[in-house]
């Protein structure tokens, strides 16, 4: 029949790369972007097929974050602006790594059949594309549009250059029936972030301009820059500089981004002695990352890191805050709200944050590393904040959480206008619109960082010493196969090879305040270490001692 014809002939001109084996990691398909051709075609038919069996709008985005510039990547919103359903992953798989077009068409009319979903074209849907500014990105928007397009009745919507989270954004609101638009989404941060600016305690009118406290942000040579300076454009006033934005010279990633600045704890490229002091951030390639970061001498490359787990702080401080000051009002009023909140953490958490938060009367729970899986948790709570260390994270609030702040706004405006509760439920308001709740967004944090840090009139130095990190080190082990480490308990035990966890034990134990994990990556072929200890020295050599148990 047609749809058999069209995909046979569409998929004859993305023939699959010989001898390469494709697994749909933690942030979907990875690798060198000469071989994802067929790849991402494939992965067009994928989001094509899952925008048919939800009737809901999906989305395809080309990006390898904060990889080389010669890595690419794809990978797939769900409606929700999410991750893909983890149950659509072995598909993903068994379609990317079909060897012949008359295998890859059986699995898609098989799977179809499955799912229950018609290839007959009487259904019609959508899937929201873009990428990243990587070069090989407009050849593989091509090949995923003409995957989208292979499926009768599922049109592709080219959405150009995006963030990762512009995207994610963009697919959430427009499910919900509402605009989402570029236009929409900046407007949506920065009269979000005005309105927290406004309500802070210690002046009530709009002086952005008065405050001069300076932000100098690493934009990765990424996309990240490029659409910092649109949202800047609308935030007239705001003390934002920029560098590495992208226009000019520096490659993609090199020396420069926020998982460099996480991983390597030095200056990136573009920032050295003229801004020791000064409050500086880092975004990763994709902007899905946010790390903040300060230079604290003159004479060393070295930087003060402000990671992941610093931001989760701020945030759960701050919620934690405007909570408490509406519990104690809500009383007069009627309407009870107690929503209840939760923060994740991975175990790469640093243990000094896990101790500090759960020091503040919060709970705090464990999953996997992979975003997956912290949002998945997230949204158990009214109110989940959850980070990676590596700067991905972001705040979830729950639809009964939305509905009744709303309300509870407009009695507390009759009773009691202009008092501490209304203006703490105005925050938590702005909140929900400033943060991306489709997923961690480096562009939306950056914004409720500054705000909080305005409210609370903190230096980014009062900002990161609400407690010490305490030392670690990571190191990564080449392996030719990864899947030979296999690991429970939110990644903190290996249950495969057996006796390597008492190994590890072992090790720890000669350690104050030793702690070690080994897992394997979901984006590249090696195994990696975290260790930590009471001194720089012992977290070193805990690290090396465990990477040889696997070497
Ligand atoms: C991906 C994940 C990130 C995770 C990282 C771990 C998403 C969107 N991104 O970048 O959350 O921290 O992988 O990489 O889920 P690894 O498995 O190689 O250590
Ligand atoms: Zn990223």
């Amino acid at each position: 029949d047609n749809q058999r014809d069209l995909l046979l002939k569409e998929s004859d001109r993305f023939p699959p790369p010989q001898g390469v084996r494709l697994s749909y990691g933690t942030a979907g398909f990875r690798e060198d972007a000469s071989v994802l051709l067929s790849t991402v075609y494939r992965v067009g038919i994928l989001a094509a097929l899952r925008a048919l069996k939800t009737g809901k709008r999906i989305g395809l985005m080309i990006t390898a974050s904060h990889n080389k510039v010669s890595d690419n990547g794809v990978k797939v919103a769900d409606p929700s602006g999410g991750m893909l359903t983890q149950d659509w992953e072995p598909f993903a798989n068994a379609l990317a790594n079909a060897s012949s077009s008359q295998d890859l068409v059986q699995l898609i009319i098989e799977f179809a059949e499955k799912e229950n979903i018609l290839l007959n074209g009487s259904k019609s849907a959508q899937v929201l594309v873009a990428r990243d500014t990587r070069p090989s990105g407009e050849l593989l928007l091509d090949a995923a549009k003409h995957g989208i397009g292979s499926i009768i009745g599922v049109v592709a919507h080219d959405l150009g250059i995006l963030t990762t989270p512009q995207l994610h954004w963009m697919v959430h609101v427009r499910n919900k029936g509402l605009n989402g638009s570029e236009r929409d989404y900046f407007h949506e941060l920065s009269s979000s972030f005005r309105c927290l600016f406004n309500s802070n305690p210690n002046n009530s009118e709009w002086k952005l301009k008065d405050w001069d406290n300076q932000l100098v942000v690493d934009g990765a040579n990424g996309v990240g820059g490029q659409k910092l300076e649109m949202l800047k454009e609308m935030l007239n006033g705001l003390a934002i500089e920029i560098r590495n934005s992208g226009k000019g010279e520096g490659v993609l990633n090199e020396g420069v981004g926020a998982d460099f600045v996480q991983k390597e704890k030095i200056v990136p490229l573009g920032f050295g002695s003229q801004d020791v002091g000064i409050r500086c951030a880092s975004f990763d390639g994709d902007a899905d990352r946010l790390v903040y970061f300060t230079v604290p001498s003159e004479s060393s490359n070295r930087i003060n890191l402000v990671d992941g787990d610093k931001i989760l702080s701020l945030f759960a401080i701050f919620i934690e805050e405007q909570l408490t000051i509406l519990a104690a009002r809500t009383k007069a009023t009627k309407i009870d709200f107690r929503p209840t909140l939760g923060v994740v953490q991975t175990a790469y958490a640093n243990g000094a944050s896990t101790q500090y938060l759960k020091a503040l009367g919060l709970e705090v729970v464990f999953t996997p590393t992979g975003v997956k899986y912290l949002h998945e948790k997230a949204a158990e709570y009214d109110i989940g904040i959850y980070f990676e260390a590596n700067g991905h994270g972001t705040i979830l609030f729950s639809d009964y959480c939305i509905s009744v702040l709303q309300p509870l706004y407009w009695e507390l405006s009759d009773v009691s206008s202009g008092s501490k509760s209304h203006k703490a439920a105005l925050r938590l308001l702005a909140v929900t619109r400033l943060i991306n709740q489709a997923v961690g967004d480096a562009l939306s944090g950056l914004l409720l960082v500054e705000a909080i840090l305005q409210h609370k009139n903190w230096s980014i130095q009062t900002w990161s010493e609400l407690y010490q990190d305490l030392p670690s080190r990571q190191l990564k082990v080449k392996v030719v196969d990864r899947t030979m480490v296999e690991t429970t308990n939110a990644e903190t035990e290996v249950v495969k090879p057996p006796g390597l966890q008492e190994a590890i034990n072992s090790k720890i134990a000669k350690y104050p305040k030793g702690r070690c994990f080994i897992r394997p990556s979901g984006t590249e072929d090696v195994i990696r270490v975290y260790a930590e200890a009471s001194t720089q020295e012992a977290a070193d050599d805990l690290a090396t001692s465990v990477a040889k148990l696997v070497d």
